[in-house]
């Protein structure tokens, strides 16, 4: 069986293997996609996001041992944008979710910053998809702490809870960061630390005053990711918004809206790529060794788009 076939079939190690070529930017990785894709929709995506050591791992284990006892099969990414360092690179989710290792109902995998951002966001999308069609209808995605690209990769998920703690801020952080928008639920763990009452508080004012008129008010739950206290309580919260999304069909809308993203971030890609390649090696690069100040970069541009390069495809 290729890998394809293998990870059609629920083969953990098939999984891995395809991961790891979209992870690569393998050529092979888009096949593979291709092949899979009628098979991927099913699952739940949940992104979990919020300041660095708020109790995310800690939470997605809760989360994960609770999926399991109740018959799904859970696959996990955790994504850290600002690790400089390739695979495995968070070991503190490994230590966290341990437990789950050698149940292959459980697969977890990290993925770190390489190259650019954008195509951070693309690859975490990419195995959330080869993860739903590996047959895992529970999808997890962590990412470590507060930035541009945790937004983008958050975009992949149906569901998103934000996680706020007494420590690492009141509210008025979590509006800087620019998560307070996306939140669908909130999580104020750490509530066994004086201070929880007070930041779920605010954050229940924030909502009301700033989502009154939507249909989906994103509750706020506090838990103690220690003892496990409140996850059933954000287990619920999650599974009602998802129900809620699937049937007013916001959860349709959004993955339309992802699949136009998804689209126009390929399209930018590889008109990088044929910009690139033409002003490196096509005619394009002679016109440029010439007098400078002739050169109109709107009006090269245009026909690298086009295709009016003077240069016939390879
Ligand atoms: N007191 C207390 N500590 C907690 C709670 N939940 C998690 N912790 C601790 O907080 C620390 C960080 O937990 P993680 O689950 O690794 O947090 P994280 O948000 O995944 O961290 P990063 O991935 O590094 O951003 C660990 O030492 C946990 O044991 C809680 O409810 N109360
Ligand atoms: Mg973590």
């Amino acid at each position: 069986m290729d890998i394809a076939e293998r990870l059609l079939a629920g083969d953990v190690r098939g999984l891995a293997r395809a991961i790891r070529l979209v992870e690569d930017r393998d050529p092979a990785a888009e096949a593979i996609l291709r092949q899979v894709r009628g098979r991927a929709g099913m699952a739940h995506v949940v992104g979990i996001t919020g300041p660095p050591g708020s109790g995310k791992s800690t939470i997605c284990d809760h989360l994960i041992a609770r999926w399991r006892s109740a018959g799904h099969r859970v696959g996990v990414i955790a994504v850290d944008p600002s690790s400089p360092f390739s695979g495995g690179a968070i070991l503190g989710d490994r230590v966290r979710m341990q437990r789950h290792t050698g149940d292959d109902g459980v697969y977890i995998r990290s993925m770190a910053a390489r190259g650019h951002l954008g195509g951070l966001a693309g690859a975490a999308r990419e195995a959330v998809r080869l993860i739903d069609a590996s047959g895992r209808d529970r999808c997890l995605l962590e990412t470590v702490g507060v930035g541009q690209s945790e937004l983008e990769v958050m975009q992949t998920a149906d569901t998103t809870v934000v996680v706020a703690t007494p420590i690492t801020g009141d509210s008025v952080q979590i509006i800087k960061a620019g998560i307070f928008e996306i939140a669908d639920v909130f999580v104020v763990n750490k509530a066994d630390v004086p201070g929880a009452s007070k930041v779920a508080r605010e954050l229940r004012d924030l909502v009301r005053q700033t989502k009154g008129m939507t249909t989906w008010q994103p509750p706020v739950i506090q838990t103690v990711g220690t003892t496990g206290e409140g996850v059933d309580d954000l287990l619920d919260a999650v599974e009602r918004h998802h129900a809620a999304i699937t049937e007013s069909g916001e959860l349709e809308q959004r993955r339309r809206r992802r699949l136009r993203a998804e689209i126009e971030a390929i399209v930018v890609e590889r008109a990088a790529e044929r910009a690139r390649r033409e002003l490196r090696d096509g005619t394009m690069g002679s016109e440029l060794s010439g007098d400078l100040r002739g050169v109109d970069p709107y009006g090269l541009a245009d026909r690298i788009l086009n295709g009016h390069t003077g240069r016939q495809d390879p």
